[in-house]
């Protein structure tokens, strides 16, 4: 795997030491599972070497302690010590971060969420979810079934990510485009501040206008200012019936269109929709097993997904609804599309989906990726995929994909294999100034949904004012005085 060492910076902080693993030992109930640790620095431990390494093995930390706490008091307890030892500590949920946020760049402490993995419940008057930071989507998904729920958000990484790193990243994924951000969908959050306070914001009101609505200070914080232990999330029902096409286009203008005409047309029965180019499509082809319906010979495709909240017809009714819709779409497209399948079951339309979910995969297993999350005046998207392919020549291979409808494009560009890194810093050093000013100069971000960590910490400066910054600056001084959590993550 690709393991860049990050030499350690230097720091003010402590030096973990004996008398502090066994204070944690003293303080976790089951140390035996709640401490992970490798002290002499042998390497010994392969389960600590897993909470060092990002999902991506682009970033190897060297802590020596992972600690996973079972409450939100054993939290704040070892935030405390911490705070008063000086000891770093970087909050992982499922370690599906993108940006080399959610691993020590040095020997900070792991505080894993991964042990408080409880669901509390689901209040069906309001529609509120009420869970442990630890619990992986794909499990919240699974509970929320049984009520005719489903969580707000959904992304590829659904069977790994935590709905407190969800949070901790204001993830957005495919669902966003329907159901909103994070942001408008928490109606509670329980956070631990770095000297150990708990603020619990669980008193789950739809209304609530008492003072600062200091719970979204932590959403998309990247566990740089406290950790969120517990989440109550406002759920969209499960519609009634659903169904998803895919579509074949031959040039972005008519990627627009489409989108367009699905906005139009469908309304808030779109409830998805996805593009992404040849080069994403080819090297899926190469890399995975997932193949294409429409082949490989276009240059865009689209995933549009539309859904039936009708609750009142039968089920053959919904579907019957969907096709009509879809039908109504194809006839103000047809002359756009250089061809289209709509599923015609649900193992058909997973197999859309995998094709625009798992190019993420592909693109890795090509080689070093540089991965760009941008957003952008959607027009825009083929002059960058351009640009980036110029600058990167035939060293790598460059692909555009994302979210069109949240104006998100997710551009990889990889080089061949794992045993270049010269050449993956010669051009990284060319090609990330240039294009993070670039995105400036279009007015986009520098990070629509994956949040900084520390691959764009150096350019986070370029991508927000001074005055924005500085002000963040001072939460993080209130909140955080001795900048334990998370250190040279979001700010360089
Ligand atoms: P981690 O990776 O463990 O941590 C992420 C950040 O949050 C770190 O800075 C960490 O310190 C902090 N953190 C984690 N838990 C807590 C906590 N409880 N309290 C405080 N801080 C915390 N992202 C998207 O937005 N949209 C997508 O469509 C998308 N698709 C993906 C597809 C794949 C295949 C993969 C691998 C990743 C994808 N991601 C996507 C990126 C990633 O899954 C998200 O950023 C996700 O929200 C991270 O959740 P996590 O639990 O893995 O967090
Ligand atoms: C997605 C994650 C993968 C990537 O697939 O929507 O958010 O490479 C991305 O950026
Ligand atoms: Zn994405």
């Amino acid at each position: 795997p690709q393991i860049i060492l990050v030499h350690s910076q230097n720091r003010s902080y402590s030096k973990l030491n004996q008398d502090d693993v066994n204070h944690f030992k003293g303080i976790l109930n089951k140390p035996e599972v709640a401490v992970i640790e490798d002290l002499e620095g042998t390497g010994s431990s392969s389960e600590l070497s897993g909470y060092n390494t990002d999902w991506l093995n682009k970033l190897k930390g060297n802590s020596k302690l992972a600690l996973r706490p079972s409450s939100t008091e054993e939290v704040s307890q070892i935030l405390k010590y911490c705070n008063s030892r000086q000891l770093a500590v970087v909050p992982q949920g499922g370690n599906t971060g993108l940006v080399g946020g959610s691993v020590p760049l040095d020997d900070e402490i792991v505080l894993s969420l991964n042990r408080m993995n409880n669901i509390i419940g689901f209040d069906k008057n309001y529609s509120i979810l009420k869970t442990q930071a630890g619990v992986v989507l794909e499990k919240l998904i699974e509970y929320l079934e049984q009520f005719g729920y489903m969580p707000p958000v959904d992304l590829g990484a659904r069977g790994s990510c935590h709905i407190g790193g969800n949070l901790a990243t204001n993830a957005g994924g495919i669902k966003l485009l329907k159901y909103n951000s994070l942001h408008a969908n928490t109606i509670g959050l329980t956070a631990v501040l770095p000297d150990g306070t708990i603020l619990d914001n669980m008193r789950a009101l739809r209304k609530d206008n008492t003072g600062y609505h200091l719970k979204h200070l932590f959403i998309g914080s990247e566990g740089t200012l406290g950790v969120i232990t517990e989440a109550a999330i406002l759920c969209p029902k499960i519609p009634a019936a659903h169904n998803v096409a895919l579509f074949a286009l031959d040039n972005f203008d008519k990627v627009e269109e489409v989108l367009r005409a699905s906005k139009d047309y469908l309304s808030e029965n779109l409830t998805a929709i996805e593009f992404f180019d040849s080069e994403s499509n080819n090297i899926l082809k190469d890399h995975t097993k997932h193949r294409n319906p429409l082949g490989y010979s276009h240059n865009y495709y689209m995933v549009v997904e539309v859904s039936n909240f009708d609750n009142t017809s039968t089920a053959e009714e919904n579907t019957k609804i969907i096709e009509d819709k879809f039908f109504g779409l194809f006839e103000k497209i047809s002359t756009v599309i250089e061809d289209g399948v709509i599923a015609q079951d649900s193992s058909q339309r997973e197999a859309i989906w995998n094709c625009r979910e798992r190019i993420v995969e592909g693109f890795f297993k090509e080689g070093m990726t540089f991965k760009y999350d941008f957003s952008l005046p959607i027009d825009k998207f083929p002059v960058f995929l351009d640009k980036i392919r110029d600058k990167l020549g035939d060293h790598a291979r460059t692909g555009g994909y994302g979210h069109i409808g949240d104006g998100n494009i997710h551009v990889n560009a990889s080089i061949k294999g794992y045993d270049n890194l010269k050449l993956f810093k010669e051009l990284q050093k060319e090609l990330e100034p240039w294009v993070f000013s670039l995105v400036e100069d279009y007015e986009g971000s520098i990070s629509a949904e994956h949040g900084i960590g520390s691959f764009k910490a150096p350019y986070f400066e370029l991508n927000k004012s001074n005055k924005m910054v500085s002000v963040m600056k001072q939460i993080k001084g209130v909140l955080d005085p001795n900048g334990i959590m998370n250190p040279h993550k979001l700010f360089d």
